[in-house]
């Protein structure tokens, strides 16, 4: 019997199998062109990807991309909204610390992902992002649509977030600002660069390929290093200090890092305090960590920080708002000290900057140098002339609820359901939702969590979490999302390209079918004003009808499990979602859970305006 070739599909060679992981163009490249020069730098740049969505203002980078350099260093990641694009990018830097690319279409394609580059500049990731506009020249426009793709100033769009924007103006102008902004985005505070390319520049025909510069000499700095004196004086305060305590904010994903961070503590006999909001910094079960971390520290955290003489802050993010909360309006009075680059950042557009904290020995460093400096120090000063905190119990470990017999599901019975599941397994949690709690999650290595989203951006979750999922393929980690399911779906259709380029992933989504964080605002609200709180729910419940969230997944070419609504059958569905992720799969698990926060959470989103 014979069997009739499989037809190819339009404008595809014949023999290539689909879904390919890899679009494969076929054919030459054909004379030089602008943008092929700037895609010749992506390549010397190595950049491993540039997830985006097509347009026709980047149409001549987009050949280039195919038929020039084949899709391949870099790849495009062909995204279904530019906020999925640019959030992969900001997943991929959470997990390796270096950027990778996205781009979007002109104006529009850029308006779609300001949301995503706020979310990456307030998580201070790398991240370069390219755009287009025009032609710059408006003799060279095509009636209408290039002039509405056409805005003279792109970059303000965005200028307002991001570290440097540009729109050069030749060629060489390109390369040197793709040069220029690669260097940028990597140099620490990081966070993300825009170059908006010319339409006309791209299109333009070149004689020849100009040369390429040696990208070697145009690397960024490493770290900079706390000047030595000042991180002896504060080695100094430390080990006099009795009660010392450490903030370990922003660090990076390095396991030299960690290991140093848990030497420091363990050297100091300090309290240590982690935050929820960024990634995992210190081993959740040592002795030494004053209390789980939170999104916004709880009572045993402004409890050991009142005691505290002496605190060591390392790039913590809001330490104003965090020391106000443990003095409740006084001012501090511990020494502080606190180790970061964050004002280089800053401008006075974006409030992200936070409260202005007192501090009374800056380092002007990046956490880790600042470690090893200290260290160092310490290391001259002999031991301890008295034991830090004398007297001071370990917090003790907060249990998960038995995940056993039938009923409701609430969050914490998913967290316990999860953990039971992936025990014994590396595993990295790489987004939580907001009705997360940080006791839910062990955490011994960098990698174990990755934090939030940075600036609060709702529906960054799936992109985010499939970037960084990338960033671990074959790494040997599971990699589990566990999503609101407000946050799923105003990000959703990130999951085709999880699926199109064979990215496994884990999604477990904590449905309480609401945007229940503003039912807990709306509560408050009622409370003053003596109105009805039974009315919280409206204008927040996504129900009537309930969404079909593992429809959504399998119309994607995900597998999709649930809606999982009795915790009798919650442990066999995340069994089987962790058996798909094994087989390449990306697993969407819709876990109905009961409405409700942490009571720390819900208590500090509740607050009054101007209380503590
Ligand atoms: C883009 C955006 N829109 C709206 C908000 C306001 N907001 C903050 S949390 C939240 C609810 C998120 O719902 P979900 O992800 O389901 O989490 P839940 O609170 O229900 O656990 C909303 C709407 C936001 N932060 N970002
Ligand atoms: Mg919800």
């Amino acid at each position: 019997m014979s069997v009739a070739p499989k037809a190819p599909r339009r404008n595809e060679p014949e023999g290539i199998e689909r879904p390919l992981p890899n679009d494969k163009p076929a054919g030459g490249d054909q004379g030089v062109w602008g943008s092929d020069a700037v895609a010749d730098l992506l390549r010397a740049l190595d950049i491993p990807y540039v997830a985006l969505n097509p347009g026709a203002s980047y149409r001549g980078l987009h050949d280039s991309l195919v038929n020039r350099l084949g899709n391949e260093r870099p790849q495009m990641l062909l995204s279904l909204h530019e906020e999925s694009a640019v959030a992969i990018a900001h997943g991929w830097a959470k997990v390796t610390g270096h950027p990778m690319a996205a781009i979007v279409h002109s104006n529009v394609g850029l308006m779609h992902a300001t949301m995503a580059v706020f979310n990456a500049w307030c998580d201070r990731v790398p991240l370069l992002l390219l755009g287009a506009t025009g032609p710059v020249d408006a003799a060279k426009r095509r009636p209408w649509i290039d002039w509405i793709h056409t805005a003279k100033d792109q970059g303000a769009l965005i200028r307002h977030y991001t570290k440097w924007d540009d729109q050069p103006a030749s060629v060489a102008a390109a390369q040197e600002s793709i040069l220029r902004a690669w260097k940028i985005v990597q140099t620490a505070p990081r966070g993300p660069a825009y170059i908006c390319l010319d339409a006309g520049l791209q299109e333009s025909k070149l004689e020849s390929a100009p040369p390429l510069p040696d990208v070697t000499r145009f690397r960024a700095p490493d770290d900079a290093a706390p000047d030595p004196a000042l991180a002896a004086s504060a080695a100094k305060r430390l080990h006099e200090a009795h009660r010392p305590v450490i903030l370990m904010g922003r660090v990076s994903r390095s396991e030299q890092g960690w290991a140093e961070r848990v030497k420091l503590a363990e050297t100091l006999g300090a309290a240590v305090l982690t935050d929820l909001k960024q990634a995992g910094s210190f081993p959740s079960d040592h002795p030494l960590l004053g209390a789980s971390p939170a999104t916004f520290p709880g009572v045993e955290a402004a409890s050991l920080l009142r005691e505290a003489d002496c605190v060591l802050a390392l790039d913590w993010v809001d330490l104003a708002g965090t020391l106000k909360g443990a003095w409740r309006g006084e001012t501090a009075k511990s020494f502080v000290i606190h180790a970061t680059l964050d004002e280089y950042l800053h401008n006075g557009w974006s409030m992200d900057h936070q409260g202005l904290a007192p501090v009374d020995l800056a380092l002007a460093s990046s956490p880790e140098p600042a470690v090893a400096a200290i260290l160092a120090s310490l290391q001259t000063l002999g031991p301890r002339k008295h034991p830090a905190w004398p007297g001071r119990k370990a917090a003790a470990p907060r249990a998960l609820p038995a995940v056993e017999g039938q009923g409701a599901i609430t969050v914490p019975h998913l967290a316990a359901s999860l953990r039971a599941a992936v025990k014994g397994r590396k595993s990295s949690l790489l987004r939580h939702s907001l009705s997360w709690a940080g006791h839910f999650w062990p955490v011994h290595h960098p990698l174990d969590f990755l934090g939030s989203d940075g600036g609060g951006g709702v529906g960054s979750g799936p992109g985010t979490s499939i970037g960084s999922a990338l960033a671990l393929k074959d790494s040997g980690r599971l990699p589990v999302a566990v999503l609101g399911d407000g946050d799923f779906l105003m990000g959703v259709t990130a999951l085709w390209t999880a699926v199109h380029y064979r990215i496994p992933l884990l999604i477990l989504i904590a449905n309480n079918r609401s945007f229940y964080n503003d039912e807990v605002h709306q509560e408050r609200v009622a409370k003053e004003r003596n109105r009805l709180v039974a009315n919280k729910w409206i204008g927040q419940h996504i129900t009537h009808p309930d969404i079909d969230l593992a429809a959504m997944a399998k119309a994607q070419g995900a597998q999709g499990f649930g809606p999982v609504r009795d915790l009798g059958d919650l442990p066999e569905a995340i069994r089987q979602g962790i058996a798909a992720v094994d087989a390449g799969a990306v697993a969407v698990v819709d876990v109905r859970v009961e409405p409700g926060y942490d009571s720390g959470t819900s208590g500090a989103i509740s607050r009054a305006p101007g209380t503590r």
